[in-house]
């Protein structure tokens, strides 16, 4: 056993909430993960990571239990979500805190990520009875075509620290109703709250009855585990949210089995602000856009395209409420930007903004933030007005830097829009017909999500979630996403006494 540190106070606060969700917490010891909480920088925990001999045992009863899920019938398999949900309506207060504590989210975020969980859940319930399929008008009588969807296998996720359960929930949820086991490995920086949901999911099982042992598991570990689901050939599908980097290392390897992925990598979300927006909607859409979360959304506002005739009034009141915006212990109520996740993340955002300064920007903000008793790092939200959409500005800064251009007329903005690698987000704020639909016609934003009089962030689980270009291309929660955990058979079945061949084909045997 590893020599094992006091852990901090933050600890006391974290150890009984974990226990409350049903976490054994003789486990939060000892181990070689250290985690830390982003409010103060401490230790919270010390866990043990999963090595080579357990991920391998891990698939391997994965893929044992999706072999007897996948003939429970949907609706049944349901409702095990159902339970799930069930669970996390319970707990969602002490979850959302864990988040708080885990991924220092303010309150009302950290409570608003356990809620996205409570609604996949609820959609993949109704899904379990709707997983359908096609029929298709044949051109050979007696004949009957249609398709079937069967389960898939097993499920990797692998999720990021900035939704460390939501997007979980959302993989699970619909590959738990499709028939697949789920294996999960969470990122390494917020272990804790992984732990707590598969506590909550275990609970769900026991109500449940009988559901096959590994049907959902977490691993602990870093890219070692990562690595092995990845190249797995008893894992079909890998779900992977993280950066573009992470992206490209594993595309071409799950590629190389034939496997399905799942990217939900970069995002360098535009805003277009018009001649005729409503400022006031848009101002407060902007900020949270571009300040919620610390700006450590996929979704995050970065860009901002406003018209040269808006940019006076609205760019000074961006500003103020930039300089004003309550930063802190995102435990306080008053606080609506926590802290960064880590150092690491502080120092790229120092580096961008020198960037940006020697492209020839202007920054207003983005300076560190002393918070008492806390080693957490803290920052002023940045708004970098920029003399062309170049450099830093074309790349993701995982941290809150509002970028600001400006145009003259819609087809530039568009182009600006569309100028950079990421195509996950993006959004217009305006009350003309004409702008708006150009924007979300074929020629507007090239995104897998654009929005009007919306941010880019905040997006609802109905819709499918996801982005074109280096964001990676996958598609998770709602809409028709859950075909993406599923396998598609096409059936024609001949009902009749002869053998009539597609395209009048003839092999007439003696
Ligand atoms: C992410 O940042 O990885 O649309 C996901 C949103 C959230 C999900 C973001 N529902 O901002």
């Amino acid at each position: 056993m590893s020599h094992s540190p006091p852990l901090s106070d933050l600890a006391a606060e974290v150890v009984p909430l974990l226990s409350e969700l049903g976490v054994d917490t003789a486990g939060l010891r000892g181990g070689t993960l250290a985690v830390r909480s982003p409010i103060t920088g401490a230790q919270i925990a010390q866990l043990h990571e999963a090595d080579a001999a357990t991920t391998e045992a891990a698939i391997g009863q994965a893929r044992r239990a999706f072999e007897t899920w996948r003939q429970v019938p949907a609706p049944r398999r349901g409702e095990l979500v159902r339970l799930l949900g069930v669970e996390l309506r319970a707990a969602k207060v002490a979850l959302g805190r864990l988040v708080t504590l885990e991924a220092g989210k303010i309150r009302s975020e950290g409570q608003g990520e356990v809620q996205e969980m409570i609604d996949i859940c609820d959609f993949a319930v109704g899904l379990s009875r709707q997983l359908h399929g096609l029929t298709i008008a044949t051109e050979r009588p007696e004949h009957r075509m249609m398709e079937s969807w069967h389960p898939l296998g097993v499920t990797a996720i692998i999720t990021a620290f900035n939704f460390p359960v939501a997007v979980w929930a959302w993989n699970a949820a619909l590959a738990l109703v499709a028939g697949n086991a789920v294996v999960w490995k969470p990122s390494e920086k917020t272990p804790l709250t992984a732990l707590a949901v598969q506590a909550l999911f275990e609970r769900a099982q026991r109500r449940f009855g009988d559901t096959p042992a590994g049907l959902s598991t977490v691993l602990i570990g870093g890219r070692a585990v990562g690595e092995a689901l990845v190249d797995d050939p008893r894992v079909p599908l890998v779900s992977a949210t993280g950066s573009t980097a992470m992206g490209r290392a594993i595309a071409p390897r799950l590629a190389r089995r034939f496997a399905r992925t799942i990217l939900e990598l970069g995002g360098n979300n535009a805003a277009i602000v018009t001649p005729s927006a409503d400022l006031d909607l848009a101002l407060r859409a902007i900020a949270f856009a571009a300040m919620g979360t610390a700006g450590q959304r996929c979704t995050s506002l970065r860009r901002l395209i406003v018209h040269s005739s808006v940019r006076d009034r609205l760019l000074p009141r961006l500003i103020k409420a930039f300089a004003s915006v309550a930063v802190g212990d995102p435990r306080d109520e008053s606080t609506l930007v926590g802290p960064l996740i880590d150092a690491g993340a502080a120092a790229a955002m120092v580096r961008a903004l020198a960037a940006a300064q020697a492209a020839g920007g202007t920054v207003h903000g983005g300076e560190p933030i002393a918070v008492a008793g806390s080693d957490g790092c803290y920052v002023r939200p940045a708004i970098v007005e920029m003399p062309a959409q170049t450099g830093v500005m074309t790349e993701e800064t995982f941290a809150p830097i509002l970028y600001v251009v400006t145009y003259e007329d819609l087809a530039e903005a568009l182009a600006l829009n569309n100028a950079v690698p990421q195509g996950l987000s993006s959004s217009i704020f305006t009350t003309d017909l004409r702008e708006a639909e150009r924007f979300l016609g074929a020629t507007g934003s090239d995104c897998g999500i654009a929005n009007v009089n919306i941010g880019p962030s905040g997006a609802e689980i109905g819709g499918a979630f996801g982005g074109e270009k280096e964001t990676g291309g996958g598609r998770e929660a709602g809409s028709d996403s859950w075909k993406a955990y599923m396998r598609r058979a096409t059936n024609t079945i001949n009902y009749g006494h002869t053998l009539p061949l597609a395209q009048g084909v003839t092999f007439d045997i003696a």
